[in-house]
């Protein structure tokens, strides 16, 4: 997608701070981190919104959950606990349309969240 911000990160366009890359995924620092650690782990192919996922495109689900582990491995919040969640669509705080995985920790989390 030419006009998707997170398309343009994994063409190159646009360089964020990545911190994990494979074939499927990419992952980089959160511009606006509310945690110390916060992470978007992102499928290279463009899926605007979880409504959007099928059986062909779901495994790539299982893909963004392994990368969140060796993130959180590396970042050494794994035992500490870290907190992995997609927002779909304005009511649950979408802003970009492109899924991603929120990869939050190093902080006490709340529940529920806001
Ligand atoms: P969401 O609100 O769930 O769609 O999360 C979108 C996240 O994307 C939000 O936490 C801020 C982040 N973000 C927006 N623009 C940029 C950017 O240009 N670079 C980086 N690294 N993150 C961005």
């Amino acid at each position: 997608m030419s006009d998707c911000l997170f398309c343009k990160m994994v063409a190159g366009e646009i360089k964020p701070d990545v911190v994990y890359e494979d074939d499927d995924v990419l992952a980089f620092r959160d511009v606006n981190p509310q945690a110390p650690t916060h992470v978007l782990v992102i499928p290279k192919q463009h899926i605007a919104t979880t409504n959007d996922l099928d059986a062909a495109t779901a495994p790539l689900l299982g893909k963004l959950f392994l990368a969140a582990k060796q993130i959180a491995g590396d970042a050494g919040i794994a035992e500490s606990g870290y907190r992995s969640v997609m927002n779909c669509n304005p009511g649950a705080g979408q802003s970009v349309y492109h899924i991603h995985l929120h990869v939050l920790g190093g902080r006490p989390m709340g529940w529920p969240p806001g």
